[in-house]
């Protein structure tokens, strides 16, 4: 599965994930046996492979012929694509979609192989050892999709509130697969709102970007509580009929900034969440979609509205779930507290950059991102990493103006980045890393950003807070690690975060708890991150009632 709806009614898109495909490792003492296995998967989860590091293929035959286009959802971390023996493509980074295209295939059976390579070295500038797991495996769905002689490749439209009622900015891209010139017919449509037709000239084996404001009128607005989706569908076509297709859905709701306010349809928006890896011990980061509810689920019932994928792009099919939910999203490209020498690395601006390319190209349409993020806890107290913060911002902007960006610091007093982005964001650990008591730690740095930084005037968040319980660990005595202590502290966090006059709300760190990378040491119990408010079964701790308890008590507006 790789939406939770269906895109293409024309086009032919065969899954070939949802399915059991051929496992090797190409390293170690298991080297060339060949397992069953389903994908998407990570091979953390088969017996022999709980801590692998290293390469291995996935193998799997596909009938096509044609121009055949191969759509990856995710590869942990890198990936190589072979089809027949021959490399066709590759692609780093886990957390991003990618595609091959093979033009004029055979009829026939061909052989598919992936090699996904999970090791850390200095071509990998994002994926090191880290508070959470790099997995190996097809990670996210893989779909293999026949094309005629054009396609649709993708369709941006965002919503824009106007005096009397809505826009859409559209973007349609088409490729030409073919040799010669062409020129087809472009339709877009949203049901009942607007309807478009564009004459496409496509230069030999180029694309061309059909470009429109169209007037949507005044259709019913995306609302955490009534989150109303549109699907809009664009179609090609050419003298002989209608031959390619594409849908999407969009919501109709704005978010902006407005002095220190955070403004979702123009209401004072209190942000209750969660930080959240995708994390299982079931299914290391390719949770299926069951799993992935779940989870939303149990957000939901603490009361929270917003999850914040830390440390990266989610699977397409959670932010599906929470356009259809009213739950509000942080993105985030991939990156967690690299300090200056990592941001040196040569790979790290191109790396993080295409994450930030390809997160936005592929999850601009979603109504539930409201906010993009960028580079956590990474070296915003230096000129170097100034530089490199500015020019991820730049490109946001350039690829989207419709939301606003931030950025989850953790330099204190030192950060020299809040000039930059529209919304100022803090980690804090006070009652956990410091012992300054929680009412006293928040509006001491809140003052600060508001009097002392360059983001005075701006909204406010405070992007994870939290406190480390091993599940179970019960002790009246107060010791750090119990889940009386979690409890507690959370208890005390929450209340001044939330209580704090002029702040826009709070990211809990973290939803469950999550696997570390076995490499990544730093007083971490059981090799995890022990934050969660459940733990890695989602088996609830102290903390749940309490958080319960309070997210409840306070409402979604300002
Ligand atoms: C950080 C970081 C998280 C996690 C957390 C913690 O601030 O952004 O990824 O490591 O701290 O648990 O200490």
């Amino acid at each position: 599965m790789l939406r939770t709806f269906e895109t293409n009614y024309l086009r032919e898109v065969t899954e070939l994930s949802s399915s059991l495909w051929e496992f090797s490792p190409n390293e170690g003492e298991f080297q060339g046996n060949v397992y069953p296995v389903w994908v998407p998967c990570c091979w953390e989860n088969f017996p022999d492979f709980s801590a692998y590091r290293g390469t291995g293929s996935f193998r799997k035959e596909f009938e096509a012929e044609g121009n055949v286009r191969l759509v990856f959802k995710g590869v942990s971390h890198t990936a190589t694509v072979l089809v027949d023996g021959k490399e066709v493509g590759s692609h780093y980074n886990a957390y991003t979609p990618f595609s091959v295209m093979l033009k004029d295939l055979e009829p026939g059976v061909h052989k598919l192989e992936v090699i996904a390579d999970n090791r850390f070295s200095e071509k990998s500038a994002l994926h090191v050892p880290n508070d959470y797991m790099s997995y190996g495996g097809i990670s996210r769905g893989v779909a293999m999709e026949e094309l005629e002689g054009a396609y649709i490749e993708y369709i941006h439209a965002v919503p824009e509130k106007t005096e009397k009622g809505w826009n859409v900015k559209l973007a349609v891209k088409v490729v030409n697969l073919e040799d010669a010139e062409k020129i087809v017919e472009l339709q877009v449509a949203v049901d009942g709102l607007f309807e478009i037709t564009k004459e496409v000239n496509l230069k030999a084996g180029e694309e061309a970007l059909v470009e429109e404001t169209v007037d949507a009128g005044t259709p019913d607005v995306w609302e955490m509580d009534h989150p109303v989706l549109y699907t809009i569908c664009a179609v090609l076509s050419d003298a002989d009929g209608a031959f390619d297709d594409l849908a999407d859905r969009i919501g109709f709701r704005e978010i902006k900034t407005a002095g220190k306010d955070i403004l979702l349809n123009g209401k004072k928006l209190r942000i209750k969440g969660f930080c959240r890896h995708e994390d299982h011990p079931m299914y290391g980061c390719a949770l299926p979609v069951s799993a992935i509810e779940q989870d939303l689920q149990i957000a939901k019932d603490l009361g929270a509205n917003s999850i914040r994928t830390s440390h990266y792009p989610n699977d397409e099919i959670f932010l599906d779930l929470c356009d259809e939910q009213g739950i509000l999203v942080w993105e985030e490209n991939h990156a967690r507290g690299l300090v200056l020498e990592q941001m040196q690395n040569p790979n790290f601006e191109p790396q993080a950059e295409a994450c930030i390319q390809e997160m936005i190209t592929a999850h601009i349409n979603h109504p539930c991102i409201i906010i993009w993020g960028i580079l956590n806890e990474c070296a915003s107290d230096t000129e170097y990493g100034y530089e490199c913060y500015k020019k991820q911002y730049d490109l946001i902007r350039k690829l989207d103006t419709s939301r606003p960006r931030s950025s989850a610091s953790c330099r204190f007093k030192t950060d020299i980045c809040f000039g930059l982005p529209e919304i100022v964001s803090y980690n804090l650990y006070p009652e956990w890393y410091h012992d300054t008591p929680a009412n006293e730690y928040v509006p001491d740095i809140y003052n600060w950003v508001q009097t002392g930084s360059e983001g005075a005037g701006k909204p406010f968040l405070v992007t994870e807070i939290g406190a480390g319980a091993i599940y179970g660990y019960r002790n009246q005595s107060m010791c750090k690690w119990t889940e009386e202590y979690q409890a507690k502290a959370l208890g005390d966090q929450i209340t001044a975060v939330l209580d704090q006059e002029g702040c826009s709300g709070i990211y809990i760190w973290q939803f469950c708890d999550v696997r570390i990378s076995n490499e990544w040491f730093s007083n971490r119990p059981r090799t995890m991150n022990n934050k969660g408010i459940v733990d890695e079964y989602r088996r609830r701790k102290l903390s749940y009632d309490v958080v319960k308890k309070l997210y409840h008590s306070y409402s979604d507006f300002r």
